[in-house]
């Protein structure tokens, strides 16, 4: 985690480095708790949640009124929009006729398992549905901070460029489903798709790997396709817990 301050907004720049890491260490690991009671509660509400992280701009939003406005029709979904400022993004989703709140961070740079908790309580029954969270726009300390999903999904720019699974390995590490984003303008700038994946699959030689472009609707059904996945499998061991 480097957020310059933590998130209780206590600079530690001046303090022992020892001193440092036990704040670092009690702040995660109350996030932890919090984040075991929330995965609890979207289990009894059968609620399968995804956690959006990527670096500022990659298409989070974008993504997210495609797969909501097209998702909507079968299924209860809703959203929680992480950012530091303004209310451009749940206004985007609420445009489409999907329950939406935003959580402004200030000076935070990555969403809490409490924020989630709170923000959670304000959205409509979602009950066999599907919550997604989009986090704020950073490759970095959204990967520390568990908030209860089901699983991280890293979206990962065309335009970001080819090495940032290699700069930002904890994020990759952390995430189930690469999507890579913006596919349209692979030719454009020369995009190298195998040299990314390639660079994903070091860090975390377990992730899966989509392609889709928010602009024109590509790769979407294989998306859709890898969410009913995660709903089948996760279905098999609640019912399991609860027998
Ligand atoms: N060409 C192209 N542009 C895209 C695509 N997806 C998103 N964009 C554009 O990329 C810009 C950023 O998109 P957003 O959806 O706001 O990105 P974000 O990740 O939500 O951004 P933050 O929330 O600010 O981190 C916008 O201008 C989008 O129109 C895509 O697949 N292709
Ligand atoms: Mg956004
Ligand atoms: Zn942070």
């Amino acid at each position: 985690m480097d957020c310059g301050a933590d998130p209780a907004g206590l600079k530690i720049g001046s303090m022992s480095s020892e001193r440092a890491i036990q704040i670092e260490r009690d702040i995660l690991g109350k996030n932890n708790r919090i984040a075991a009671d929330n995965r609890a509660r979207f289990l009894t509400d059968d609620l399968l949640v995804f956690n959006l992280v990527s670096s500022p701009g990659a298409g989070k939003t974008s993504l997210l009124v495609r797969a909501v406005s097209e998702l909507k029709g079968s299924r209860p979904v809703g959203v929680i929009e992480g950012d530091q400022q303004t209310s451009n993004d749940a206004d985007r989703i609420r445009a489409i006729g999907v329950p939406a709140i935003q959580i402004n961070t200030g000076k935070g740079c990555h969403l809490d398992a409490a924020m989630v908790r709170e923000a959670y309580h304000r959205l409509p029954p979602l009950k066999g549905g599907i919550l997604f969270i989009e986090n704020v726009g950073n490759l970095v300390c959204p990967a520390a901070f568990d908030l209860g999903e089901a699983s991280k999904i890293v979206v990962f720019s065309t335009t970001d460029g080819e090495d940032k699974p290699l700069k930002y390995p904890d994020m990759f590490a952390a995430s189930s489903l690469m999507l890579i984003n913006k596919i349209d303008l692979a030719p454009v700038i020369d995009f190298d798709l195998a040299q990314t994946i390639e660079y994903a699959r070091r860090v975390n030689p377990n992730i899966e790997v989509l392609t889709v472009s928010a602009r024109t609707g590509e790769g979407f059904a294989a998306l859709y396709a890898w969410i009913r996945k995660q709903a089948a499998y996760r279905r098999r061991p609640v019912q399991d817990t609860l027998r």
